[in-house]
């Protein structure tokens, strides 16, 4: 934990060049691989994550859905994969899921698997019987964040503990199931709970597959919406300092690109980061246009992959 805070303290230049040396020895620094998020189940949560627009106890203006039915979801997917994503994540907005739901979530994984996508849920909560039947159905990752330090967590959720969350990790990984997990940054939390985030993620045995680092997209009528802009270069730093500690995984740029310029995303991915969210929506807010983002990539030289391309042969 230190030690990653001494990360955060060197300087800019020294930060990212350690980044890129250690980016460059596992994987093709000009790849990048784009999942494309889809909202399956939105608002009505009775979590009350400080953060997230879909809480019920916050009036964010989020419209409660019933789960989307299974074709729906497939022609979603399709167009996410004619658009160049090579993964498609799943998100509900549930403290768990139930089984009746979690079969119709199989179905949909099945269904997207199919289209010869890359395949992502994240559901909340999950014992190990639903990742077994999740495995089952050919699920490739799991999305389920720590979110934030175990320090500064309280401040931001209440109604489940840290401890439940590296359960519903344990599990995940347990049936055999890839772990995405990673956190968000701008919430207000000191640098030191930064470190201790990333300190968590990198100490999972073994640590997670797939990283997202958000930055906080701040939605009016939530308890964040209205904390002052983030720093970029702050955010910059923590994409390196999770490429430094997690040499091998894939490290997203997530939420909050609709904030940053094009500049501040180049530098992220000089930082290490070799994944993104790519379609013009996350979950209940904006992303940029996918044409933005294929002019960004052509800018830059960017090649989309799917994940298993990334790492380099050795
Ligand atoms: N309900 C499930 C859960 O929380 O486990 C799955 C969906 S939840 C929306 C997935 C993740 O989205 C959260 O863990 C959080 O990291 C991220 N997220 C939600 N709202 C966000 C926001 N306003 N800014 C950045 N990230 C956000
Ligand atoms: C993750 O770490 N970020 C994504 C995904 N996993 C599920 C969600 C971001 C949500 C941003 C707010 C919204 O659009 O509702
Ligand atoms: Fe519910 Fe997930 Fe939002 Fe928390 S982050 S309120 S669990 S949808």
């Amino acid at each position: 934990m230190d030690a990653i805070e001494a990360l955060y303290e060197l300087a800019f230049p020294d930060l990212l060049f350690r980044a890129q040396a250690i980016h460059r020895e596992h994987f093709d620094p000009s790849s990048v691989q784009r999942s494309t998020l889809l909202s399956i189940k939105t608002g009505g949560c009775p979590e009350d994550c400080a953060y997230c627009p879909q809480s019920v106890h916050f009036d964010t203006g989020v419209v409660a859905s019933k789960l989307m039915s299974v074709e729906e979801v497939t022609e979603a997917a399709k167009a996410a994969k004619a658009s160049g994503a090579t993964r498609f994540c799943m998100g509900a907005a549930w403290r768990s899921p139930t089984q009746r739901d979690l079969e119709r979530v199989g179905e949909m994984v099945q269904a997207v698997k199919g289209l010869g996508l890359e395949t992502c849920v994240t559901l909340g909560m999950l014992e190990r019987h639903q990742a077994d039947d999740l495995k089952s159905c050919g699920l490739d990752y799991y999305n389920h964040n720590l979110d934030t330090s175990p320090e500064f967590y309280g401040e931001i959720i209440s109604t489940r503990t840290y401890q439940d969350r590296l359960a519903t990790l344990a599990n995940v990984r347990d049936a055999g199931i890839s772990v995405c997990c990673g956190g968000i940054v701008g919430m207000g939390e000191s640098r030191r709970a930064r470190a201790g985030l990333i300190a968590e993620l990198a100490n999972l045995e073994p640590y997670p597959e797939s990283v997202p680092i958000n930055q906080l997209v701040r939605v009016g009528g939530t308890p964040l919406g209205d904390l002052a802009p983030f720093d970029g270069f702050e955010f910059v730093r923590t994409i390196a300092v999770a490429r430094i500690t997690m040499p091998k995984a894939m490290v997203r740029l997530s939420a909050g690109r609709e904030t940053m310029d094009e500049a501040l995303q180049a530098l992220c991915f000089l930082a290490g980061a070799n994944s993104m969210f790519y379609g013009d929506r996350l979950l209940t807010t904006a992303n940029p246009q996918v044409e933005k983002d294929e002019a960004l990539f052509a800018r830059l030289g960017l090649r989309a992959v799917p994940a298993e391309a990334l790492a380099r042969p050795r």
